[in-house]
């Protein structure tokens, strides 16, 4: 069991973005600190990391979680809706291979792994500018023979599914301004206090849940909930449109939401 992440590359500066007039440049040094202090926050919590290097040529290559769905059968290797990002692949299902059997889509829709949350034997997937109908479908053709039940959800305004939902564990986190959480199955669901558009994307291990720094009410939202939750600054990661789900993905089986056994160390947190 790993979580495999990819160094931050000095292109990281050229991360695609949505468009905005007024928003300041990646610093990237910065985004390596971060970087690094996620993997730690990781480690400390009992996660064996594997960091692969940087690839100058893929300016979000950070983004490891997107190319590649690791189920617990087997890692489906991914066909990006960004055109830039689609050689990304080849090294992060190189480094998952020792983990799972990899499988390719059979045709040529596209979906990215932002897009899909799983809750159980369910994968819902965000229908996205990044993630087609086409790809819901080839997706569905080779997760469903393997147990799990596959459905399209409407997104507004938001790159992906999980910048607007993630799974806590014994709930849903969810954004009702951007995703419908009927479309999201039986859990509980959480609302994400308004003004905290990056707080929805958090990551829940180890008996804690990671969320982004700059949204500490959802942090206290969480902590209300009976959560443990853990700020991790991300700040260049959000000017990229990514959080901390993005930065990592994780070879154990289960749910994403779901705790991995603590061990000592993480108690200390
Ligand atoms: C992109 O636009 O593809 C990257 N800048 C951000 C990817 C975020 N990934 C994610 O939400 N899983």
């Amino acid at each position: 069991m790993v979580a495999i992440l990819r160094e931050v590359g000095d292109s990281f500066v050229d991360a695609l973005r949505s468009p905005s007039d007024d928003a300041p440049g990646i610093d990237v040094a910065r985004a390596r600190v971060q970087h690094a202090e996620y993997a730690a926050t990781l480690r400390r919590l009992g996660v064996p990391t594997l960091v692969l290097p940087a690839d100058e040529r893929f300016p979000d290559g950070v983004f490891v979680e997107d190319p590649v769905l690791v189920l617990d059968e087997v890692a489906v290797v991914l066909r990006m809706g960004a055109p830039s990002r689609r050689g990304e692949a080849a090294a992060v299902a190189e480094a998952v291979s020792p983990y799972r059997r990899l499988l390719d889509l059979p045709g040529s829709g596209t979906i990215e792994g932002g897009d899909v949350l799983r809750v159980g034997r369910d994968l819902f997937v965000g229908r996205s500018t990044r993630t087609t109908d086409e790809g819901i479908d080839e997706l569905r053709r080779v997760a469903a023979p393997l147990g799990y039940r596959v459905s399209g959800v409407e997104l507004r305004d938001c790159l992906h599914l999980k910048s607007a939902c993630t799974h806590l564990g014994r709930h849903l986190l969810l954004d009702p301004e951007r995703v419908d959480g009927d479309a999201l199955g039986n859990l509980p669901r959480i609302e994400l206090p308004p003004g905290e558009p990056g707080g929805a994307n958090t990551l829940a291990l180890a008996g804690h849940v990671l969320v982004p720094a700059s949204a500490p009410e959802t942090a206290e939202v969480l902590r209300s909930a009976g959560y443990d939750p853990l700020p991790v600054e991300v700040s260049e990661m959000e000017k990229a449109d990514a959080g901390l789900t993005c930065m990592s993905v994780r070879t154990w089986a289960g749910s994403p939401g779901d705790a991995l056994p603590s061990r000592s160390t993480a108690g200390s947190l």
